[in-house]
């Protein structure tokens, strides 16, 4: 049976979702996006997922059709009509139909859809393993011109370094900014582990504020590890005791070299590994519930 989406106010079936030609969406990757999960019946960071799509969009100056909860409620609806427990959710809001040019003037109306679907995670050696990732010639790109803080459907930065990635037989690509400094991998934020504290690149080195960045920084405070939010280049990578990456789909996963230097022992280290099983108890204890 196939799934129902949520498409500019109504759940239908997914043969019948379909975006029009003219959608600035597509034609200009002019819109905005969020990747949620949902675990054991309920759904993980809804409202911080939530707040940084009503600023994406805010930042293009794109009215998401509905108030925040009105949203919210369409997402808890549409995970609901799929009878999921363990869910992937995506939220997408594009400029809407238009013509052939760019004014966004043209598009009167925002289309919006939600996918409540399933995920497929790395393949869970790579949880144990670690992944091998190597730093990718494009440059994330520059704050001024498109902020990376921003979830636009507009993600060919992330493709170009991804495709590199892949043709080098890496699992991830690390992406550099224009000064040289780490901002993050193709689709996930990077920390490492340095005398016990951990280190990621403020929001500022050009990259996406994770929301699993932040939930990292929370668990880090519980368990009393200090962040610290500061550049950092590839030596400190290189010679950190430990590094992972952080990401809604992937959640935490340890890196184990990058640029061939193995990165510690070779191994997801404790630190790592703490993180991860706090990670997966929060998500199975909060969120909003879908069945209550
Ligand atoms: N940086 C970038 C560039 C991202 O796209 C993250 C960091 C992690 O953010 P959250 O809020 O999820 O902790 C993302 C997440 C994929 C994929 O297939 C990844 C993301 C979105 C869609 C698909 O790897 N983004």
């Amino acid at each position: 049976m196939g799934l129902l989406i949520y498409f500019n106010g109504k759940l239908i079936p997914e043969e019948e979702a379909k975006v029009s030609i003219f959608d600035h969406g597509l034609l200009y990757g002019d819109g905005v996006f969020e990747g949620i999960r949902g675990y054991n019946g309920r759904i993980f960071k809804l409202d911080e997922h939530l707040y940084r799509l009503y600023a994406s969009a805010k930042a293009i100056m794109l009215d998401v059709p509905l108030e925040f909860s009105e949203l919210k409620d369409a997402i808890v609806q549409t995970v609901r009509a799929n009878k999921l427990r363990d869910s992937y959710i995506r939220v997408v809001v594009t400029r809407g139909v238009g013509d052939l040019g760019l004014d966004p003037r043209k598009c009167k109306i925002p289309t919006l859809f939600i996918i409540a679907s399933r995920i497929e995670l790395y393949p869970a050696d790579i949880y144990e393993k670690g992944l091998d990732v190597i730093t990718v010639a494009t440059k994330r790109n520059l704050t001024e011109a498109v902020s990376p803080a921003i979830k636009s459907l507009n993600y060919l930065n992330n493709i170009m370094g991804k495709i590199e990635a892949n043709n080098a037989g890496a699992s991830e690509g690390l992406m550099l900014n224009h000064l040289g400094y780490v901002s993050e991998c193709t689709g996930e934020n990077i920390f490492i582990v340095r005398r016990k504290s951990l280190i990621t690149p403020p929001v500022s080195a050009g990259v996406l504020g994770g929301i699993t960045r932040e939930t990292v920084m929370e668990i880090a405070a519980e368990i009393g590890l200090e962040v610290k939010e500061m550049d950092i280049t590839r030596y400190d990578i290189f010679t950190a005791e430990e590094c992972f990456l952080t990401g809604t789909a992937a959640e935490i996963v340890p890196v184990i070299s990058l640029d061939g230097r193995t990165i510690g022992t070779g191994k997801p280290g404790d630190i790592t590994n703490r993180i991860k099983k706090e990670y997966s108890l929060l998500t199975m204890s909060e969120g909003v519930p879908v069945y209550e």
